[in-house]
Protein backbone atom coordinates (compact mmCIF):
# COMPACT_ATOMS: atom_id res chain seq x y z
CA UNK A 1 0.00 0.00 0.00
CA UNK A 2 1.16 3.37 -0.60
CA UNK A 3 2.36 5.54 1.98
CA UNK A 4 -0.39 8.12 2.45
CA UNK A 5 2.49 10.74 2.82
CA UNK A 6 5.06 9.48 0.44
CA UNK A 7 5.72 13.39 -0.67
CA UNK A 8 6.13 14.71 2.58
CA UNK A 9 10.04 15.07 2.37
CA UNK A 10 10.71 16.97 6.05
CA UNK A 11 14.16 17.73 5.15
CA UNK A 12 13.12 20.05 2.10
CA UNK A 13 10.78 21.92 4.52
CA UNK A 14 13.16 23.57 6.69
CA UNK A 15 12.34 26.99 5.02
CA UNK A 16 8.72 27.07 5.49
CA UNK A 17 8.40 25.37 8.96
CA UNK A 18 7.26 27.46 11.64
CA UNK A 19 5.89 30.09 8.68
CA UNK A 20 2.65 32.18 10.59
CA UNK A 21 1.09 33.97 7.80
CA UNK A 22 -2.41 36.47 7.24
CA UNK A 23 -3.70 36.68 4.23
CA UNK A 24 -6.98 37.91 2.35
CA UNK A 25 -8.59 36.39 -0.80
CA UNK A 26 -9.53 38.30 -3.68
CA UNK A 27 -13.08 38.12 -2.58
CA UNK A 28 -12.60 39.03 0.83
CA UNK A 29 -12.24 36.14 2.93
CA UNK A 30 -9.59 36.71 5.58
CA UNK A 31 -7.22 33.64 6.80
CA UNK A 32 -4.40 33.00 9.36
CA UNK A 33 -2.02 29.70 9.44
CA UNK A 34 0.40 28.45 11.43
CA UNK A 35 2.85 25.94 9.47
CA UNK A 36 3.44 23.96 13.12
CA UNK A 37 5.45 20.87 12.03
CA UNK A 38 6.28 19.17 8.77
CA UNK A 39 2.26 17.40 9.07
CA UNK A 40 0.68 19.73 11.02
CA UNK A 41 -1.35 23.37 10.67
CA UNK A 42 -3.35 25.49 12.94
CA UNK A 43 -5.93 28.26 11.61
CA UNK A 44 -7.97 30.96 12.11
CA UNK A 45 -10.62 32.54 9.36
CA UNK A 46 -10.84 36.15 10.55
CA UNK A 47 -13.95 36.67 7.68
CA UNK A 48 -15.46 34.96 4.94
CA UNK A 49 -18.35 32.15 4.78
CA UNK A 50 -17.09 30.65 7.81
CA UNK A 51 -15.72 33.83 9.50
CA UNK A 52 -14.86 33.00 13.17
CA UNK A 53 -13.66 29.37 13.15
CA UNK A 54 -10.63 27.74 14.24
CA UNK A 55 -8.53 24.93 14.27
CA UNK A 56 -5.64 23.46 15.69
CA UNK A 57 -3.26 20.14 14.71
CA UNK A 58 -5.11 19.78 11.64
CA UNK A 59 -2.67 16.87 9.90
CA UNK A 60 -2.06 18.36 5.82
CA UNK A 61 0.30 17.49 3.18
CA UNK A 62 2.59 20.36 2.81
CA UNK A 63 5.03 20.03 -0.16
CA UNK A 64 7.94 22.39 -1.50
CA UNK A 65 7.68 23.42 -5.21
CA UNK A 66 10.29 25.97 -5.14
CA UNK A 67 12.95 27.94 -2.52
CA UNK A 68 9.94 30.39 -1.26
CA UNK A 69 6.98 28.63 -2.83
CA UNK A 70 5.08 25.75 -0.59
CA UNK A 71 1.79 23.68 -1.18
CA UNK A 72 -0.51 22.85 1.89
CA UNK A 73 -3.26 20.23 0.84
CA UNK A 74 -5.96 18.71 3.43
CA UNK A 75 -9.15 17.00 3.96
CA UNK A 76 -11.09 18.34 7.23
CA UNK A 77 -13.41 16.50 9.29
CA UNK A 78 -15.81 18.07 7.92
CA UNK A 79 -15.60 16.84 4.52
CA UNK A 80 -14.24 20.33 3.17
CA UNK A 81 -10.61 19.89 0.91
CA UNK A 82 -8.50 22.89 0.95
CA UNK A 83 -5.12 23.12 -0.91
CA UNK A 84 -3.14 26.47 -0.70
CA UNK A 85 0.07 27.42 -2.69
CA UNK A 86 2.14 30.05 -1.13
CA UNK A 87 4.79 32.17 -2.65
CA UNK A 88 6.45 33.71 0.07
CA UNK A 89 8.82 35.68 -1.88
CA UNK A 90 6.12 37.24 -3.83
CA UNK A 91 3.41 37.20 -0.86
CA UNK A 92 0.92 35.45 -3.33
CA UNK A 93 -1.10 32.21 -2.25
CA UNK A 94 -3.91 30.84 -4.92
CA UNK A 95 -6.22 28.68 -2.52
CA UNK A 96 -8.69 25.70 -3.92
CA UNK A 97 -11.86 25.34 -1.28
CA UNK A 98 -14.36 22.21 -2.08
CA UNK A 99 -17.58 22.75 0.52
CA UNK A 100 -19.88 19.98 0.58
CA UNK A 101 -23.09 20.76 -0.23
CA UNK A 102 -24.55 20.85 3.21
CA UNK A 103 -21.62 23.67 4.23
CA UNK A 104 -22.63 25.64 1.76
CA UNK A 105 -26.30 25.28 3.10
CA UNK A 106 -25.52 26.08 6.59
CA UNK A 107 -21.75 27.55 6.79
CA UNK A 108 -22.42 28.40 10.49
CA UNK A 109 -22.56 24.82 11.60
CA UNK A 110 -18.75 24.68 11.07
CA UNK A 111 -17.60 27.81 12.93
CA UNK A 112 -16.69 27.31 15.88
CA UNK A 113 -13.03 25.79 17.61
CA UNK A 114 -13.03 22.37 15.60
CA UNK A 115 -11.66 20.46 18.12
CA UNK A 116 -13.97 20.68 20.44
CA UNK A 117 -16.17 18.90 18.07
CA UNK A 118 -14.70 16.16 15.96
CA UNK A 119 -17.31 13.99 16.38
CA UNK A 120 -20.44 16.22 15.61
CA UNK A 121 -18.25 17.50 12.19
CA UNK A 122 -17.75 13.83 11.26
CA UNK A 123 -21.30 13.62 11.71
CA UNK A 124 -22.03 16.56 10.00
CA UNK A 125 -20.09 15.57 7.24
CA UNK A 126 -21.62 11.52 7.04
CA UNK A 127 -25.03 13.08 7.03
CA UNK A 128 -24.57 15.23 3.86
CA UNK A 129 -25.74 16.37 1.00
CA UNK A 130 -22.10 16.15 -0.33
CA UNK A 131 -22.90 17.19 -3.85
CA UNK A 132 -22.49 19.60 -5.81
CA UNK A 133 -19.58 20.75 -3.92
CA UNK A 134 -19.00 24.32 -4.07
CA UNK A 135 -15.43 25.07 -5.28
CA UNK A 136 -14.23 28.29 -4.10
CA UNK A 137 -10.74 29.05 -6.15
CA UNK A 138 -8.72 32.30 -5.20
CA UNK A 139 -5.62 34.03 -5.18
CA UNK A 140 -5.16 36.09 -1.96
CA UNK A 141 -2.12 38.94 -1.06
CA UNK A 142 -0.20 37.85 2.19
CA UNK A 143 -0.20 40.77 4.10
CA UNK A 144 1.94 39.19 7.21
CA UNK A 145 4.46 36.80 7.57
CA UNK A 146 6.79 35.90 10.78
CA UNK A 147 9.15 32.88 11.24
CA UNK A 148 8.12 30.86 14.92
CA UNK A 149 9.16 28.16 16.44
CA UNK A 150 8.14 25.07 15.19
CA UNK A 151 5.32 22.86 17.43
CA UNK A 152 4.32 26.40 19.45
CA UNK A 153 1.23 25.83 21.01
CA UNK A 154 0.88 29.72 21.67
CA UNK A 155 0.84 31.07 17.91
CA UNK A 156 -3.07 29.71 17.38
CA UNK A 157 -4.54 29.63 21.00
CA UNK A 158 -7.88 32.12 20.78
CA UNK A 159 -10.36 32.30 18.41
CA UNK A 160 -10.23 35.30 15.98
CA UNK A 161 -12.93 36.98 18.43
CA UNK A 162 -10.40 36.99 21.49
CA UNK A 163 -7.60 38.59 19.71
CA UNK A 164 -6.39 42.05 20.27
CA UNK A 165 -7.84 44.56 18.08
CA UNK A 166 -5.63 45.32 15.12
CA UNK A 167 -4.11 41.67 14.83
CA UNK A 168 -5.25 40.91 11.50
CA UNK A 169 -4.38 44.14 10.15
CA UNK A 170 -1.15 44.22 10.21
CA UNK A 171 1.68 44.40 8.13
CA UNK A 172 5.23 42.84 8.18
C1 LIG B 1 -7.75 28.43 3.53
C2 LIG B 1 -8.89 28.23 2.80
C3 LIG B 1 -9.94 27.52 3.34
C4 LIG B 1 -7.68 27.91 4.81
C5 LIG B 1 -8.74 27.20 5.35
C6 LIG B 1 -9.88 26.99 4.60
C7 LIG B 1 -6.37 27.89 6.76
C8 LIG B 1 -11.10 26.34 5.03
C9 LIG B 1 -11.27 25.60 6.07
C10 LIG B 1 -12.59 25.10 6.42
O1 LIG B 1 -13.60 25.76 6.19
O2 LIG B 1 -12.65 24.03 6.95
O3 LIG B 1 -6.71 29.15 3.03
O4 LIG B 1 -6.51 28.17 5.44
Amino acid sequence: MADPFESTKPEQLSRFLGKHFIYTYENGWQYEMYLKNARTIDYRIHSGMVGGRWVRDQEAHIVRLADDVCKISWDEPTGTTVSVAINFAEKQLHGVIFFPRWIALEPIKTVCFQNDHLALMRQYRDSGPTYPKQVIDEFAAVTFIEDCAVNDESVVACGPADLPNGYATRRS
